[in-house]
């Protein structure tokens, strides 16, 4: 088959393709989107440099106008810094109320031409268009029309990017920010990718990148010259994703569902247990247990807590949060042995057990990092 036949741009409708990995995927993300709030709603501010954030000691800029970051303020930089930047920086306080009510704007938007619609955050979503419910005709045209209804409907431009796969359309949404959009059909992926620096890849984030940069990797390039035993001996669980990554593939699917706060399970003995051993075989099989539902659930998460509740009914709890994604049975396994360990030897009997994994943070950190929880091994 030719990479043609694999166009985001056909719509060919061809069943196999997603099998393959071969999605027609929208990503969508608006541009400086509290910034842009702030502009919209306030007619002083527009056309100028602004922060959104506290301008005191402390403060960060959460988000920058693009008038800011001609001056190199960023997201994530602290405000005396910002200020240093731009002496001219207007700061203007959040309001999450604006932020939310236009992102469910740009929501309905997107489930009007898809109902596989996976938000990342606030202000962005990856959209499967494999399936043209609405009859436009391309995945791109159907970009260009999302772009232009959420301009219409709430006065604030977003950048689309429009491929095979989320990991690339995500790429593809940064390449003509702001208010722009950019198709990278299967053919030219792997191109593509070697490309760019490797702190833009979804999931790598600042600390990643430096580390990337230590082992001598700067490019997608250099990542493609890996191998995977390389990738895993310095990246584990994270190993599989990237090596795909670094050749234009990802097989992750657009889930629709995919917030979901936490997913654990618990079990009541009918005779209260003390003994070391009989807990650590009791933990064993509340780890089965729960990581088959966390697997059929495709959840994810960074912190697993161990409750037990003792004979007098009492609670103790004890959880830990990793860097990275809790990714398999076996690390799931041994985080919550971890932490049984810390409550031996236990003060009294226990008749309960449970445990939980679950994603405590913002929409904001979760965006940062890619969902290889449901990617299996190569
Ligand atoms: N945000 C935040 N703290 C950060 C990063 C972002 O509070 N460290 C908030 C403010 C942003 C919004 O999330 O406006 C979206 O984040 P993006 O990373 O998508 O950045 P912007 O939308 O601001 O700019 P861009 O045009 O580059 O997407
Ligand atoms: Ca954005
Ligand atoms: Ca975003």
């Amino acid at each position: 088959m030719s990479a043609d036949r694999h166009d985001p741009d056909e719509n060919t409708g061809d069943a196999d393709e997603a099998a393959r990995g071969l999605r027609k995927i929208i990503h969508v993300d608006m541009d400086a989107f509290f910034a842009s709030v702030e502009q919209r709603d306030n007619p002083e501010l527009r056309g100028k440099p602004v922060a959104v954030g506290g301008s005191g000691g402390r403060g960060v800029v959460a988000a920058a106008s693009y008038e800011a970051r001609k001056f190199g303020v960023r997201s994530a930089m602290p405000s005396v810094t910002a200020k240093r930047l731009c002496p001219d920086l207007i700061f203007v306080r959040h309001r999450f109320d604006a932020y939310r009510e236009a992102s469910q704007k740009i929501r309905e938007i997107f489930r009007y031409f898809t109902p596989h619609v996976e938000p990342l955050s606030l202000d962005e979503a990856y959209l499967d268009v494999t399936d043209d419910i609405r009859g436009i005709g391309s995945a791109t045209r159907i970009a260009e029309l999302i772009r232009q209804r959420i301009k219409e409907e709430t006065g604030l431009t977003a950048s689309a990017g429009i491929s095979y796969n989320k990991f690339i359309a995500k790429l593809a949404s940064d390449q003509n920010k702001p208010d722009g959009m950019c198709v990278i059909k299967p053919g030219q992926g792997a191109k593509f990718v070697a490309s760019l620096p490797i702190r833009r890849f979804h999931g790598v984030g600042p600390k990643g990148a430096e580390k990337m940069a230590r082992l001598g990797i700067e490019t997608g390039a250099d990542l493609a010259t890996r191998d995977i035993a390389f990738l895993r001996a310095n990246f584990g669980s994270f190993a599989d994703y990237l090596y795909r990554a670094a050749r234009g593939i990802d097989l992750r699917p657009v889930r629709a569902n995919r917030i979901r706060k936490s997913v654990g399970g618990e079990r009541t003995f009918s005779e209260d247990i003390s003994a070391g051993a009989a807990l650590r075989e009791t933990m064993d099989r509340i780890v089965d247990i729960v990581w088959e539902r966390i697997e059929r659930a495709e959840a994810k998460g960074r912190t697993v807590t161990l409750k037990m509740k003792y004979n007098d009914f009492t609670l103790v709890s004890r959880a830990k949060s990793m860097p990275d994604w809790v990714t398999d049975k076996a690390q799931f396994g041994q985080i919550g042995h971890a932490l049984l360990e810390e409550l031996l030897p236990l003060p009294m009997p226990i008749r309960l057990m449970g445990l939980t994994l679950s994603n405590l943070d913002t929409g904001e950190q979760e965006e940062r990092k890619p969902d290889t929880a449901q990617l299996s091994l190569l």
